[in-house]
């Protein structure tokens, strides 16, 4: 099935929370790279590094292919950088007709990024989404 995989990642325990299985579960889906918790790094850490840092770890770990612009430093918790992942997301699967699915491990955010996402719309416009599922640790939200 074709879909958008909205991955996240937590940038304050990215080695031990990086899910060995993704580029799998990925396959030739499209994919968003959202890095986590920027909230608990220095306020004067600049973005770019990050990632491309999040690239080279990624591609260390088997998922090649993946650009800087598809890596976006959020804090699910603040907010910071949601809107515009939900913005980005939203047209790709607009594009292509698919269903978003949010994956990542346990702790990294799944839950704290839906509800928030839920909570603000982000611009975007979430009253038209069906509700999202969620089955134990993995959760996927429904954007047709
Ligand atoms: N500092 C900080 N903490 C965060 C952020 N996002 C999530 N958390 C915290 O990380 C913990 C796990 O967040 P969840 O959203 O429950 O993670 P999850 O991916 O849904 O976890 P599972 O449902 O167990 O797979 C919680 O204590 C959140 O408050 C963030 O951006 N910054
Ligand atoms: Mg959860």
């Amino acid at each position: 099935m074709r879909c958008l995989i909205v991955y996240i990642v937590d940038l304050f325990d990215f080695h031990g929370s990086f899910l060995y299985s993704i580029p799998q579960i990925i396959g030739d889906n499209p994919v968003l790279i959202v890095a986590n918790k920027i909230d608990l790094f220095p306020k004067d850490v600049k973005f770019s590094r990050v990632q491309h840092w999040v690239k080279r770890e990624c591609r260390n770990r088997g998922l090649h292919d993946i650009a800087v612009g598809q890596v976006h430093i959020v804090s699910c918790k603040t907010g910071f950088g949601v809107g515009e992942v939900l913005r980005r997301a939203r047209q790709s699967a607009v594009d292509r007709g698919c269903d978003i699915y949010v994956v990542g491990a346990a702790n990294a955010g799944k839950s704290t990024f839906i509800n928030h996402l839920l909570k603000v719309g982000g611009g975007g416009g979430l009253s038209d989404m069906p509700p999202f599922m969620s089955h134990n640790n993995t959760t996927s939200l429904l954007a047709k």
